[in-house]
């Protein structure tokens, strides 16, 4: 059985040379999510003592879609740096990914504290705004297959991400109504409501609350947090170019 911090150590090599790697569960069926997630965790210290900064957290699987996609049927939670953030204008490389996928998502931003096991009234009360975003997802994984503990420890699969410049601060009540389109090169690729991921992202953020508390971590005003997939994710290619659409916003990035 390999200690926590082999594994992240294999998972940091394969991330750093875009190689993918045997899931770990294939030889250690018994790798439990507690160790999963203490990997993760001990990821994210060795990122921030390399000097790399917290944006927030990203919850996933959270949507039946997502479900299926991975065969995977529980919500988990990963981390986002600083780091990931990718500028629209600027686009993404393709070479830096083992085998990316892109999702839209809704990204809600914080505007006060939270902790500990808030009703969805005291989420609404912390949250500053929503945003639209796409998720860039690379697991390290070989043919982007893992069981639970496997992708906990990976991170959830975290690639890189890209936020909106439209925020909304409003209709908290019906932004899970609002319809998310996926195009990739103009073509429609996705759509789904938000409405899909737990019956309204906004219980995300709560559960995403909850699972931080077990580990006595609050989150902050400026954080931002992924919600998890509205629709399946779709692979994309250097030379593509995806956008995201909903009521407020198109979001296009595109692939160098
Ligand atoms: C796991 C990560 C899931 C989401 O939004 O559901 C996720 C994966 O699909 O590889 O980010
Ligand atoms: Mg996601």
């Amino acid at each position: 059985m390999l200690s926590e911090k082999e594994i992240l150590e294999r998972l940091c090599v394969a991330r750093e040379s875009a190689s993918p790697i045997t899931a770990f569960t294939v030889d250690n069926p018994d790798l439990s999510v507690e160790q999963a997630y203490r990997v993760q965790r001990l990821g994210l210290q060795q990122a921030l003592d390399g000097g790399a900064t917290l944006a927030g957290y990203k919850m996933g699987l959270t949507s039946r879609a997502k479900q299926v996609d991975v065969n995977v049927d529980q919500a988990i939670c990963g981390y986002l740096l600083k780091e990931f953030e990718k500028d629209p204008f600027e686009g993404v490389e393709r070479r830096r990914y083992i085998h990316p996928r892109a999702e839209p998502e809704l990204v809600f931003v914080m505007g006060k504290r939270v902790m500990g096991r808030p009703s969805l009234r005291e989420v609404v009360a912390a949250v500053d705004y929503v945003c639209i975003g796409l998720e860039l997802l690379d697991s390290r994984y070989e043919k982007f297959q893992f069981k639970l503990p496997d992708v906990i420890a990976d991170n959830t699969s975290a690639g890189a991400y890209v936020v909106g410049r439209t925020p909304v601060k409003a209709d908290w009540e019906s932004l899970r109504l609002k319809g998310v389109l996926l195009r990739k090169n103009g073509k429609l690729v996705q759509t789904g409501c938000p409405a899909a991921v737990l019956g309204d992202p906004l219980q995300s953020v709560r559960q995403l609350v909850c699972q931080l508390a077990e580990w006595e971590v609050p989150l902050e005003p400026g954080q931002l947090i992924f919600t998890g997939g509205v629709t399946a994710s779709v692979p994309f290619e250097s030379g593509d170019w995806l956008e995201c659409e909903w009521p407020y916003e198109k979001l296009s990035v595109g692939v160098r």
